[in-house]
């Protein structure tokens, strides 16, 4: 134990020393060091100290099949042995990037036929701006550039993806949004319902798409971008009446529809996506994260054929691409993932057996005295935290309950996650019944522990 101790303080030193970690304040990691994870199998992660910690997230929203599965690294070994690397700029492609383009045709919804490929959500989202407006201009309507997304939105971190995202605090840095980008309201009713029940005020925010477009002008707008479920936001389920109205105005009016399929994509919601799930038909649909499971970092933009049509017939050249766009060894590990998801039928099994399982186990925690609400889908999980039930009133200080909750569920070996006061999941999908059970045990007694220290602090 000394050894490893000593070996996790090294870690943490160089660490300070040399690291810049994304989204953090670093004055406040190095006062107390970062958790150093060493490996991982199943659903479990092993820290630098040999704790065993249960992965609630899987990874960040992506390790779809878990870790350990000897497949993908077999397909990435392979590929890189036989071919680690070749652009596909100049007129070439490498066999794994073909083949994972007809895959993901046959697994996405509808029309859906055609994919562009990139390394990030952040870079498709990127890929998404570029595209619907080089889209209209091929169409000879050049002034359609505004893409409308949605406040507490996120779409990923680079210029565009952070304009697109709805959060206030990423736009402060940086200068940001760039031009042409508006944000309307979210579908979150139960922070920002109030009394209308949670169909009306869906299509209260639905209708805010189409006073929008009517105030900027059809001919002005390229697109509308929206995640099925928002994750980072807080997994923020839609009401049943917000997907159908936004779907119907995107329709009426001449824009595009982009769902972001870089969370729910890829079997998060017990179907293959969250459009699958809504009935959503998006003309584009940037995916990411559980296209590898997270084993290599590869992501791209499923194009509508109607749309790829126009860019083959009328687009000219598309000036945009990146090095390592459908890098081979990525797109082997992405085409047996997605096999291991399909022939294991693991996104059935979320779907009628531990999709329901842990959502009927998830809604019980929303009993526990500081549970405003449970809510959930497939292997989504929502708890926001609050002072008080009936009113729905949020904690003077919003963030400060969460992390205490947070830090409670890794003292007890659980990865949970705080978004404001809100507490999240999204595990693996192989997790099991009695996995399930580990998890919402823990989070039970986390939430105690955190209801305690609540009450002692009054
Ligand atoms: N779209 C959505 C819907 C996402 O959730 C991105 C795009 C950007 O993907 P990349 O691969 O560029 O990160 C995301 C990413 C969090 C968290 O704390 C969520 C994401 C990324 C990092 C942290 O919940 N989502």
């Amino acid at each position: 134990m000394t050894r490893l101790n000593q070996s996790t303080a090294k870690w943490q030193a160089l660490d300070s020393a040399h690291f810049l970690h994304p989204f953090t304040n670093h004055k406040e990691l190095h006062s107390k060091g970062s958790t150093i994870i060493e490996k991982a199998h199943g659903v479990y992660l092993w820290d630098s100290d040999g704790n065993r910690i249960l992965d609630g997230m899987a990874g960040l929203w992506c390790v779809n099949v878990g870790y350990g599965r000897q497949e993908l690294v077999d397909a990435a070994r392979k590929q890189m042995e036989q071919l680690p690397y070749y652009n596909t700029f100049f007129q070439t492609a490498t066999p794994p990037v073909i083949e994972l383009s007809q895959l993901l045709a046959e697994v996405t919804p509808d029309g859906l036929n055609h994919a562009f490929f990139t390394n990030s959500g952040s870079e498709s989202n990127d890929t998404v701006v570029r595209m619907a407006r080089h889209y209209w201009a091929s169409l000879g309507q050049p002034d359609k550039q505004v893409i409308i997304s949605r406040k507490n939105a996120y779409h990923g971190s680079t210029m565009a993806g952070a304009s697109l995202s709805g959060m206030p605090a990423m736009h402060a840095q940086g200068g940001l949004p760039i031009p042409g980008i508006e944000h309307i309201g979210q579908p979150y009713w139960y922070r920002e319902g109030g009394d209308l029940t949670p169909d009306e005020y869906g299509l209260q925010v639905a209708h805010e798409l189409e006073q929008r477009i009517e105030t900027l002008g059809e001919h002005n707008i390229a697109a509308f971008i929206a995640e099925p479920i928002q994750g980072a936001g807080g997994v923020v389920i839609p009401p049943e009446s917000y997907w159908p109205a936004i779907s119907d105005i995107c329709h009426r009016y001449q824009i595009l529809l982009v769902a972001d399929e870089v969370i729910c994509g890829f079997g998060r919601t017990g179907k293959w996506f969250g459009s699958d799930y809504f009935r959503i038909k998006p003309d584009l649909m940037p995916i990411a994260k559980g296209l590898s499971s997270g084993y290599l970092p590869i992501a791209a933009v499923m194009v509508a054929d109607h749309v790829a049509r126009v860019l083959i017939e009328e687009g000219g050249e598309f000036f945009h691409g990146m090095t390592y766009s459908g890098h081979p060894a990525a797109c082997a590990v992405a085409c047996v993932n997605i096999r291991i998801l399909r022939d294991e039928k693991i996104i059935e099994h979320v779907d009628t057996v531990t999709g329901p399982y842990l959502q009927e186990r998830w809604q019980a925690l929303g009993n526990h005295p500081l549970v405003g609400e449970a809510r959930g889908v497939g292997f989504l999980g929502a708890l926001e935290l609050v002072a008080d039930k009936a009113s729905r009133r949020q904690f003077d200080v919003v963030g400060e309950v969460g992390t205490l909750c947070r830090d409670a569920c890794l003292r007890r070996g659980l990865v949970m996650r705080a978004v404001g006061d809100a507490m999240i999941i999204s595990p693996p999908l192989i997790m099991s019944k009695a996995e399930i059970d580990e998890l919402i045990d823990i989070a039970s007694s986390a939430l105690d522990e955190t209801l305690d220290l609540v009450q002692n602090e009054e």
